[in-house]
């Protein structure tokens, strides 16, 4: 069997790690990469829709590389809750047997999420709207029983600014703090062995965010919340600061749960900003801080590296890419529309590999 593992050495000969140096990448990768999924020690994740399960060049780069599943939004209140807050399981079961048909790891995403829900929540008494709360993450947990490792219980509680919890119908209804101990407490009753996550993004861009965050985590535990990992979410900004992205997880791990690098994506585009520099130096930025990520990931004890979750296989799948200030040309996965490595791959999977 040949050893298809990436050394360091060979990384660092590449015209891609060049490019991350700052010189322009003279040549783009050539010929197939090493599957990630056989360099890391830990599952390397991947999100999907049910709509490409039939796309042949998204299923050979997600069946190739990633050895997790997460839906990208089938198994959301979007698609799971109907207006009379009955339950239609289409999409979410095409999604947990896509994953089992391909032997990957099912991680189900989100279940209490405060974008969602609020229609069919709409005007009920406090107690039709608690039984319905809880009914819903009860069935849709019970469903899935046996077939995830881990759930994204709530998602995105903290405030956009970081200033303490976001304010929406599920808080209102059932009590900030309430409503999310409320779905830990369900969930866990639902299926004793899966992770349950609290999962939230810009954690490490804005610190104030990353504090509150990790204050939450503090404040579950001590109530006896049955909180089991740590999810974050990683849409990075390629101009924070050198150190930032380590100084949060470095934190966030010392609470020795789980941690879920849960949606990594790292735009090259600077909307709004004036940005004079060339499209080498953005991606050098790009993909240093992305390599700052994986180490910082690696860094964590093994049993604690839940996964290393991309959102999106290919550059053109990715959201980002449906966004309308989009010009076609964001590269914020690790695989182009052809599904050949981008420069992020090569930041990933260097650093995977030396784990
Ligand atoms: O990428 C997801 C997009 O396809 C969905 O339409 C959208 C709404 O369900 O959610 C996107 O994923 C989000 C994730 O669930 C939570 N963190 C932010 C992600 C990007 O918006």
């Amino acid at each position: 069997m040949p050893d298809f593992r990436l050394t360091r050495r060979h990384l660092l000969a590449s015209p891609l790690a060049l490019a991350a140096c700052g010189s322009a990448p003279s040549t783009p990768p050539l010929g197939p990469v090493s599957p990630l999924k056989d360099l890391a020690p830990c599952p390397v994740g991947v999100c999907g829709m049910s709509g490409q399960f039939d796309d042949a060049g998204w299923r050979d780069v997600v069946l190739t590389h990633f050895s997790q599943f997460t839906p990208e939004w089938e198994m959301k209140m979007e698609a799971i809750l109907r207006p009379d807050r009955s339950l239609d399981f289409t999409l979410a079961d095409r999604c947990a047997d896509f994953a089992t048909d391909n032997g990957l790891r099912l991680h189900g995403h989100a279940l209490v999420w405060y974008s969602q829900g609020a229609e069919a929540f709409a005007g009920l008494d406090r107690k039709t709207f608690a039984a319905d709360y809880d009914r819903y993450i009860r069935e849709v947990v019970t469903r899935y029983r046996g077939r995830t490792v881990g759930w994204d219980v709530v998602n995105e509680a903290v405030a956009e600014d970081g200033d303490g919890l976001r304010s929406h119908h599920w808080s209102e209804g059932l009590g900030d703090i309430d409503h999310i101990r409320r779905a830990f407490d369900v969930a866990r009753e639902a299926d004793p062995e899966s992770i349950l996550f609290l999962n939230d993004y810009n954690l490490e861009n804005l610190p104030r965010k990353g504090a509150t965050f990790l204050g939450l985590v503090d404040k579950l535990l001590k109530a006896g919340t049955p909180l089991g990992g740590i999810g974050s979410q990683f849409h990075l900004d390629i101009d924070i600061p050198d150190g930032q992205i380590t100084a949060f997880l470095r934190e966030a791990g010392g609470f020795g749960l789980p941690v879920h690098v849960s949606e990594l994506d790292a735009s090259l585009r600077s909307d709004s900003r004036i940005d004079l520099r060339s499209a080498g130096e953005r991606q050098a930025r790009q993909t240093a801080r992305v390599t700052e990520l994986a180490e910082a990931f690696m860094a964590l004890p093994p049993g604690q590296r839940y996964a290393f979750t991309v959102w999106g296989a290919r550059d053109t799948d990715s959201w980002l890419r449906r966004d309308e200030r989009d010009d076609g040309r964001d590269s914020p996965l690790l695989f182009d529309a052809s599904g050949t490595a981008t420069p992020l791959y090569d930041a990933v999977a260097g650093a995977l590999a030396s784990g």
